[in-house]
């Protein structure tokens, strides 16, 4: 199977972080796609993804999958421990909670940000600018959410390592890159980072 990815990119880092985690990473060949160049919207690119995003899961029947979240779920049943998405019927509905919301309030959000109050990617399409300062605001109040849960329990979404730890720490990834970071006085946030940071697969 091939990733498509740009390594330095925070989705194909949550891509990575997985397959390291799941023993997996040896399995792939990763294909670099030029996005600061645009190669992303390029018509070879976009055949195997019309939206043009990258990481790109194809597996050598010829599918294509993308979002990280599909792409983890995959490498999911491909083996069976650690399971970054869960197994019994709780488990699998309180990570894919946690997961969405770090993805829509964190990533997502700080994404927007950076497409829409900076000058994002150069060559953005359209910008609304006071939409992407709302995001940050979204953004950083979810750190502080999330420094509450992380008080009570070791890791986002319970008490296992599991894909909302992996969303969260590219959501601060990518904040790092353009200027917003964990919040001073979220401590259990901080703590929870230091130590994701001692994980192997952080340097995935
Ligand atoms: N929700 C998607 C997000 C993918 C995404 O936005 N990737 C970024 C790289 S970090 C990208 O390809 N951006 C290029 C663009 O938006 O033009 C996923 O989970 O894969």
């Amino acid at each position: 199977m091939k990733v498509y990815e740009y390594k330095a990119f925070p989705n194909p880092w949550r891509v990575r972080i997985a397959l390291a985690e799941k023993g997996l990473t040896e399995r792939v060949e990763f294909v670099q796609v030029d996005v600061p160049q645009g190669e992303h919207k390029q018509p070879a690119f976009l055949a195997k993804n019309p939206a043009g995003t990258v990481p790109l899961l194809e597996l050598d029947n010829g599918t294509c999958i993308t979002e990280c979240t599909a792409i983890t779920e995959y490498f999911d049943h491909l083996t069976g421990e650690p399971t970054l998405t869960g197994k019994t019927a709780t488990e699998r509905a309180v990570i894919h909670m946690r997961q969405r919301q770090v993805e829509a309030n964190v990533l997502d959000a700080i994404a927007n940000y950076f497409h829409h109050a900076t000058p994002g990617l150069g060559f953005e399409a359209y910008q609304i600018q006071a939409w992407g300062e709302k995001q940050k605001e979204q953004a950083i109040a979810t750190l502080y959410r999330l420094d509450r849960v992380l008080a009570t329990q070791p890791y986002i979404a319970g008490d296992r390592f599991t894909v909302a730890d992996i969303t969260t720490l590219a959501g601060l990834a990518f904040g790092d890159f353009c200027q917003i970071t964990i919040p001073e006085t979220a401590i259990h946030l901080q703590a929870w980072h230091d130590r994701m940071q001692q994980r192997p697969s952080f340097s995935a």
